[in-house]
């Protein structure tokens, strides 16, 4: 196939060499043109001269979300007004929003930087999409619009919500590719399944991302749609770079393939800040190379995951990094431990007989002691049976106990008893005060 959105470098040296241009000119003009930026340069003492070659990203200093919030309402902004044609916000419901604006040219540069995504999933301009993702202040939306628009397919701007119009539109105009959320791709298979639609759908591709999904829950949406898990694309983005599209896991599903033309990614450890070794799990820290309005320099996203290793068989010189293993502060201290929400995926994924949702409840009880509480749902079909659902519980709180070294009550509630949601779900609840 044609790959009109693939970058036009074509080997390493070519991609190193563009990296190193695009780093220069953002370092100089955020500068030139960001009272912000310009400050904390100055304070670490670097100047855009001192850029020469890929390696001096680590003589600049980082930026955070709080200096986002603190730049509130235009943070980053490094043109003027009259060159802003959009803002966007993140979904974050904690502090202030984050706010980005874009250009002209960065709403265009992230269009041919979305089409690539759909390129990258096997899309042809046959495909109807239809975009289930939010639209409004959000990037979702937009930015599968706006991706699919450039690529050529024929696009179902439908939003979230509405399951009833949503299985009617996968019926009356046979969508093959649906983009959602993980978590609306659950809701979505479920009621596929449940109204016997799969035979009378045309869908052939599922692209999802926003969250992440665990391997039981891609399972669950494969088995309930039909559609097949190498169809299932995984596809990150946040806010402040852009949106969703920041690169997507080909059909070969080695990682995902991230767009090294448009940013740097840098994986470091998250105390240290120093880079981890290869394979190994940091943050990742991105520094854009042509975006105008609010460039990134070494902004840390907080999520978490690692590069991966060798090439890919899709031949793609575009790097990998491993799906996105949880955020840094995800992470929740029990007794002392270090967990992840993905530590629970993992195991969930791992255990027969229940389905892919859960809830972890943690409580400080009265005399100081904390507890830990997590729900699981029985597997569809199964019906409510003391001897088999004592095995459960006691084989996750197994389970739990052997790998993460705590103990915790498993509950086993119903299929379908657990919250589902259109857009981001949260798991976990920590009313420990
Ligand atoms: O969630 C953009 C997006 C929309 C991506 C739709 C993909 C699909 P924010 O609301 O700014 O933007 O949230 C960004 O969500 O830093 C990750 O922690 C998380 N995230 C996004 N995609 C994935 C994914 C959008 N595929 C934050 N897997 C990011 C895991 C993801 N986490």
């Amino acid at each position: 196939m044609e790959h009109r959105f693939d970058a036009r470098q074509k080997t390493e040296a070519e991609l190193l060499a563009f990296q190193l241009e695009g780093l220069k000119w953002t370092v100089n003009h955020a500068y030139q043109h960001s009272d912000y930026y310009r400050e904390k340069f100055n304070e670490a003492e670097v100047k855009p001269g001192d850029i020469a070659t890929l390696d001096d990203i680590r003589k600049l200093p980082f930026t955070t979300s709080k200096d986002l919030q603190e730049g509130y309402p235009f943070p980053l902004r490094s043109v003027p007004f009259e060159q802003i044609v959009r803002i966007h916000a993140s979904s974050g419901t904690t502090g202030k929003r984050k706010v980005l604006c874009y250009t002209e040219k960065d709403v265009d540069d992230w269009a041919n930087m979305f089409a690539r995504c759909y390129e990258y999933a096997g899309c042809t301009r046959e495909d109807r999409i239809q975009i289930t993702v939010g639209y409004g202040v959000w990037t979702a939306g937009w930015g599968f619009q706006n991706g699919c628009e450039r690529f050529g397919a024929m696009s179902i701007p439908i939003g979230p919500g509405n399951l009833d119009m949503q299985c009617q539109f996968l019926e009356d105009f046979q969508t093959t590719v649906l983009c959602c959320t993980a978590s609306m791709g659950l809701l979505m298979a479920e009621e596929i399944d449940r109204n016997n639609l799969k035979e009378k759908t045309g869908l052939k591709k599922m692209i999802f991302g926003a969250e992440r999904s665990s391997d039981a829950m891609r399972q669950r949406i494969s088995d309930l749609s039909g559609v097949p898990m190498e169809e299932l694309y995984d596809i990150p983005g946040l806010t402040e770079l852009y949106g969703p599209g920041t690169g997507l896991d080909c059909r070969y599903h080695t990682g995902i393939h991230y767009w090294a033309d448009y940013y740097i990614l840098e994986m470091l450890h998250p105390d240290t800040l120093e880079p981890v070794g290869p394979g190994e799990v940091g943050e990742m820290v991105v520094t854009t190379l042509r975006k105008e309005a609010a460039p990134l320099v070494r902004y840390r996203t907080r999520d978490l995951s690692r590069i991966m290793e060798g090439s890919c068989p899709c031949g793609s010189i575009m790097p990998r990094h491993d799906r996105i293993l949880g955020r840094s502060d995800d992470m929740f201290i029990f007794r002392a431990v270090n967990i992840y929400p993905s530590h629970i995926d993992e195991i969930i994924s791992n255990s027969e007989g229940i389905g892919s949702e859960y809830q972890i409840i943690l409580e400080r009880k009265e005399s100081g002691k904390d507890h830990m509480a997590l729900k699981v749902e029985r597997a569809k079909g199964l019906e409510a049976e003391k001897e088999r659902d004592k095995h459960i519980r006691k084989s996750i709180e197994h389970s739990v106990k052997k790998q993460l070294l705590v103990s915790c009550d498993v509950e086993v509630v119903g299929y379908g008893d657990l919250p589902r949601s259109e857009r981001k779900t949260k798991r976990v609840f920590d009313n420990r005060g």
